[in-house]
Formats: structure tokens, sequence, C-alpha cells
């Protein structure tokens, strides 16, 4: 049986408001990406996950939503997302959109008449809770810093929201909100769209006593409280059957808090999702507090992860990525964007493309795009290290610690503009953006790199090629290499007919290392005579 279109497919993620601006007010758009369409196909791309687009008050850049079926005036028009999907489709690109199934705006209509009075009708399509001397409910944290739970004065109790208190949780014990979801999901995919990315699924099924976390450890609490409810896997069964098994879609679900001993509960064939993200690489430099709690790492940490999620998901399918809008650059988290950025950006797309799972790129990786550093804290835009500060303010947490870790790990790294050309506005608007523009762009964009032979990108696009050509990327069997070892990342891929090996050196050092069997497929330095070491970040993939 023929594997489905995305087990073999190059996904490329696309969040629209740093995209590309179509229409001059500093912000992306759909037009944008419509002027883009040729540069996307030019990637070897097959599938665009596109951020959200509809009605939101901005509140967590479009994850807030108000209204499922608009597109919000931000991006344009439903006449300019039919003409980007069939621009796309024209094109052989599938369209995955980003649908929010853990909660909705505060604005959204559902939750202006549910918080009216404890006896609308939509009352329980959120979960409100007394609160417990004179506070909140529980525990809980939001994801963005403070309590998971805002008073309400008009009925005198209490909301859950694990992210913004602008985004109230949905309630899917709620058949009526199931069905509202269902529904919105069919709006979509008779529109023609291909697949779902379901932000958060893996916490829309609560554990209805709401029970006090009993761990400092933000990561912890996700995984046994946050996510991996009771109701899960059943409310993913019931999705599959009465939705995505009638329009073939693909769905990828966002899995925080899932753990490689769970995650096929989620991926079960004709009942589960497809794939799955995971994020045991993402939360990997993070503490016990988090994201802007962050702690060192080593390379045999990030192979370990690697390597159990690749056994856990030897049934399954996985996804691969490094970056997204979420997490920083992943040139400057995981690589050298100083001294080595280009040798370590296509070190780290050797390692995107030819591991086991379908690869996401997230937009600007595929030329090394690199964080951007924020001066003062005023300047950090997402809500997360905004609402984070706040906190840490009251904690009496320092200033200058605190803009260093929003400079490592703020999701603002990922959300500057494409840089297109080295032009003021970095040829992304004709507009001062709503972002503040890499500096770098002099240097660091599409345009010089389309015409250097040995570009971040045009390696990308080799890369892409070879998984397209080489069946044993796609279903070739992993086999990690020395999981112990600091700066090495090596490992074979392998099928009874082919035999690959990928070597990555991590690290600043020149290591002697055999590179003088079989054949070099691609390689991100000028092929030497001495095969006897590995440059600093070098990546190799050897066909034996
Ligand atoms: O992210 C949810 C999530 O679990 C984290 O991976 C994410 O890093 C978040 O910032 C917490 O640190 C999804 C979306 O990808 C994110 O952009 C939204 O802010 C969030 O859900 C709420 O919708």
């Amino acid at each position: 049986m023929p594997l489905p279109w995305w087990t073999h497919a190059v996904i490329y993620q696309i969040y629209p408001r740093s995209f590309k601006d179509g229409n001059g007010d500093g912000v992306g758009d759909l037009r944008g990406i419509i002027d883009k369409l040729d540069y996307i196909k030019s990637l070897g791309v097959d599938a665009v996950w596109l951020n959200p687009i509809y009605h939101s008050p901005g509140v967590d850049g479009g994850y807030d939503i108000s209204d499922y079926r608009a597109i919000d005036p931000l991006f344009g028009t439903m006449e300019d997302f039919d003409e980007m999907l069939q621009g796309l489709h024209q094109r052989g690109i599938r369209l995955i959109m980003d649908i929010v199934v853990n909660h909705t705006s505060d604005q959204h209509p559902w939750f202006v008449e549910s918080r009216k009075s404890k006896d609308n009708p939509y009352r329980h399509y959120y979960f409100w809770r007394k609160g417990r001397d004179s506070g909140p409910p529980n525990n809980w944290l939001s994801f963005f810093g403070g309590s998971a739970w805002q008073f309400d004065p008009i009925t005198g109790e209490y909301y859950l929201h694990l992210f913004s208190k602008e985004q109230p949780d949905v309630n899917w014990e709620n058949p009526a909100v199931r069905n509202e979801f269902k529904e919105l999901m069919i709006f979509w995919l008779n529109k023609g769209v291909d697949g779902l990315r379901l932000d958060v699924i893996t916490a829309i099924s609560k554990r209805k006593d709401f029970p006090d976390s009993d761990t400092s450890d933000f990561n912890k609490t996700i995984e046994r409280y946050y996510a991996n409810g009771p109701r899960l896997s059943e409310f993913i069964a019931e999705l599959r059957e009465q939705v995505w098994n009638k329009y073939g879609c693909l769905t990828v679900g966002e899995g925080p808090g899932i753990t490689p001993d769970n995650v096929m509960e989620y991926l079960q064939p004709g009942r589960g999702l497809d794939m799955i993200f995971h994020f045991g690489h993402m939360f990997l430099d993070q503490g016990k507090a988090g994201r802007f709690d962050p702690v060192p790492w080593t390379l045999p940490e990030f192979k370990r992860i690697f390597l159990s999620w690749d056994k856990a998901l030897v049934q399954g399918w996985g996804s691969i990525f490094l970056g997204n809008h979420d997490f920083a650059r992943m040139v400057s988290r995981w690589g050298n964007d100083k001294t080595y950025r280009t040798e370590s950006a296509k070190l780290l797309l050797t390692l995107l493309l030819t591991l086991r799972g379908t690869p996401f790129i997230y937009q600007g990786d595929e030329i090394g795009m690199t964080n951007f550093i924020l001066k003062s804290i005023n300047e950090a835009v997402d809500v997360e290290s905004r609402n984070a500060w706040a906190q840490a303010r009251i904690d009496g947490k320092n200033e200058a610690v605190f803009l260093k870790h929003i400079n490592y790990s703020g999701r603002d790294n990922a959300r500057t503009p494409v840089q297109w050309d080295d032009s003021d506005y970095a040829g992304f608007s004709s507009a001062k953006p709503w972002m503040p523009i890499n500096p770098n762009k002099a240097y660091v964009n599409i345009k010089s790199e389309e015409v250097n032979a040995d570009s971040i990108l045009n390696y990308f696009r080799s890369l892409v090629h070879l998984r397209k050509t080489m069946p044993v990327l796609i279903t070739g069997n992993f086999e990690l290499v020395n999981v112990n070892d600091y700066h090495l990342f090596t490992y074979y891929r392998f099928t009874d007919e082919q035999r690959l090996f990928v070597a990555l050196n991590f690290s600043e050092e020149t290591l002697p290392f055999n590179l003088s069997e079989g054949n070099r497929l691609i390689g991100n330095y000028p092929l030497k005579s001495d095969l006897s070491m590995l440059r600093p970040w070098e990546a190799v993939v050897i066909q034996l």
C-alpha cells in the first residue's frame, strides 16, 4: 500500500504576519503570500502550514480567535484566501490550516454570551468555577505567567485560561462544543484545505476535578495536569470518525506534554492523528520555571531525545522540526549564528531533512535567519514575553537578566519579517513593518542567496531534492552512532537496498573522522582530498 503523501512531503511553515506584506500596511498578509507563490514552489516543498489568519483581537498573534470562519482584515479577504489556495494547488502545493481547538478569544460570541450569566446557554462552553479561600480554584499557572484562572465580576466566578486571560479554554466535555469544532473544521475542508494543524490538542480533555499541580516543574505540570486528559483519545477518535476520515485530510496535532510512552495512544490508525509535534528537544533547555528559565543542554541529551522519539514512533510517523513561530531561530539556538552561521544553518537543515519523519521548515530558516536582540524589554511584542516580565517584576527578578532570557528564548526572535532583500524594509513591505527588521538583512536575505550557488537557500533546495530522490530517507531505519559523543551527531539511514551515513559536527572543533568510505551525496563544505577529519560545523551525507 503506497504511503500517504505527507510521509514523503517537506512542509513549509508560514507565519503570515511576518512573511510578506502585500498591501503596504507593514503587516504580512495573504496577498503577500500570493506574490511569493513561485518562491514557495522553488523550494520544492509539498505543503504549507499556515498559522492562523482568522478574525482575532491579536492578543496572541492570532491564536485568540473571535470568528473561525472569517479572514481577519489584517490578512485580507476570503477572496484573497481562495486565490492563495488556488495558487498553491496550481503549483502542486497543499495547504494545512491551523485550528485552535483548546480556547477561543474572550471576544468570541460564545464567550461574550457565556460570561453574561450562570444560566446562559453558552455558560458551559467554557470552564467556570467558584474561587477557593478567596482565590483561584487551584494553583495552575498559565503558559503566559500568573494564574490560569481569571476572576470575572459579572457572575463572581473564575474561568480557566491555560494561555492568556484573553484565551478562555473551551469545554470539550460539552457535546455542543465538540459539534461546533467539527462544523468549523468541515467549513475549511469544504473550501478545499488539505490538512489541519491542531493547536494544543493534547490539552482539550480536562481533569474535571481540577486538582492542584504537585510539581513546580512547569513542563511536568503540562504533562501531568494540562495534557493527556482522560478523554483525549476519545475526542480525537470522534473527530477522526466524524470529520477527518470523510475528507482524507492530513491531521497534525500540537502535542505539548506528550511522552514517548504515550504518543502512540494518539496516533492509532483509524482513530488518531496522522502526526503530532512533540517538544522533547524544544523544552530541553527550559528549566523548572519554563521558557524564561534557561538551562544548559548537551548534544548527548539532544541526541537521546531524538533517539527515544524515533523508537517511540517506529509504528507511527514522526514530525521533525527545529524551530517554528514559538521558539528562537534554530541557527541561533542550536547552531553558531556568529562565526559559523552558514555552515551551522546548513548542518541543521541536513539534520532536519535526513531524520526519519516529515520535516517542517519554518520560514526564513532556509536562509539562516537569526535571533533579533532586543535592547530593552519594552521592545518585546509577544504576549508571552510581556506577561512573563510583568510576573517576573512582581517576583523581584533582575531586568537585565530577564532581558537576556527573552533574547535567548523569546518568541519575537522568530517573528521578525522575512528578509527578502537588503533594502530598508528587507523587501518585506513598503511601509515600516510591525516588527523590527533584523539589521543583518544587509547580508542575510533571499535575493543574495538566490544568486549564490553555495548559499544556505540553494543547499536547502539540494537537500529537498536529495530527500525526494532517496527513498531510504523516507522509509529507512534510523540508527544513531555513539550517543555519548559531545560533538558529533552521526547516524545511519538504511533499508535492504540503500545505506546512508550522516555525520554532523556540532562544534567549532576540527575533529578526526574517517570519511573515506562511500561517496558523498551532499556536504556543507567544498569537497577536500583529506578525508580524515570533520571541519567545524561540517555536515556530510555519504552513500555507503
Ligand atoms: O503553542 C502552545 C505551546 O504549548 C507551546 O509550545 C508554545 O511554545 C507556547 O508559546 C508556550 O510556550 C500554541 C501556539 O503554537 C502558540 O503560538 C500559541 O501562543 C499557543 O498555542 C496558544 O494558542
